[in-house]
C-alpha cells in the first residue's frame, strides 16, 4: 500500500534520478494540502454513521426498485450488507483521501469485487450512484467545516466509480 510520497519515491527510485522539478511541485502541493486532508478525513470520521445512512435513504428514494421484492437490496439481510458496502466506499476514501493515493482502494476495496458484484447480482449502476451521493454529502461537510476547495475530496470517489463502471462493457 502506497501514499503519494512513497509512489513518488518509488518512480525516482527506478529511474535512478533525484526529485527534478515535477516531484517537487507534487510533493509540495501534496504537503500544502495537508492539513484540508486530515481535516476531511476527521470530519468524515466523526459523521460517517450519518453519512451512509443519509446516502442510503436518497439512494432507495431515487431507486426504490432496488427495496422491492426482486430488488438486489430487498430483504433486511441485504439491505444491510448494501449500507455495509457504502460504509466500506466511505471508509476506504477517507484512507485514499489522508494517502493521497488511490493504492489503497485498488489493493483493499476494488481488486475482485466486479467479480463478486457479478456473482450476487449486485448492480453496479446503483452502486455507482450511491457513492457519488455520499461524495456530494462529504463535501458539503467538508466545506461547512471551513475548507473552501474541496475539489480534492472528490477523487477517491470519482475512483471508485470509474473503477468500478470501466469494465462493465
Ligand atoms: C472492504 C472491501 C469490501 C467490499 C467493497 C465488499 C463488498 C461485498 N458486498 C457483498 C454483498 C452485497 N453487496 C450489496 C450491495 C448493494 N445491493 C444493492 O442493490 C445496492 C445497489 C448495493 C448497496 C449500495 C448487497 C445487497 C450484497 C448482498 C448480496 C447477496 O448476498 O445476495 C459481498 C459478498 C459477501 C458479503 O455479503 O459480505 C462483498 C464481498 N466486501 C469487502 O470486504
Amino acid at each position: 500500500m502506497r501514499d503519494a510520497v512513497t509512489n513518488l519515491i518509488q518512480n525516482y527510485d527506478i529511474a535512478g534520478r533525484y526529485f527534478d522539478r515535477n516531484a517537487i511541485d507534487s510533493l509540495k502541493s501534496y504537503f500544502e494540502s495537508g492539513t484540508s486532508r486530515v481535516k476531511a478525513a476527521a470530519m468524515i470520521n466523526s459523521n460517517a454513521a450519518a453519512i451512509v445512512k443519509q446516502a442510503g435513504l436518497a439512494l432507495f428514494d431515487e431507486l426504490p426498485e432496488l427495496i422491492r421484492p426482486g430488488g438486489n437490496a430487498y430483504t433486511t439481510r441485504r439491505y444491510a450488507a448494501c449500507l455495509r458496502d457504502m460504509d466500506y466506499y466511505l471508509r476506504y476514501a477517507s484512507y485514499a483521501l489522508v494517502a493521497g493515493s488511490m493504492d489503497v482502494l485498488d489493493e483493499r476495496v476494488l481488486q475482485g469485487l466486479r467479480e463478486t458484484y457479478n456473482s450476487l447480482g449486485v448492480p453496479i449502476g446503483p452502486t455507482v450512484r450511491g457513492i457519488q451521493i455520499m461524495k456530494d454529502i462529504a463535501k458539503e461537510q467538508v466545506a461547512e467545516a471551513g475548507i473552501s476547495d474541496t475539489s480534492f475530496v472528490d477523487e477517491p470517489f470519482d475512483y471508485m466509480t470509474r473503477e468500478l463502471s470501466e469494465k462493465d462493457i
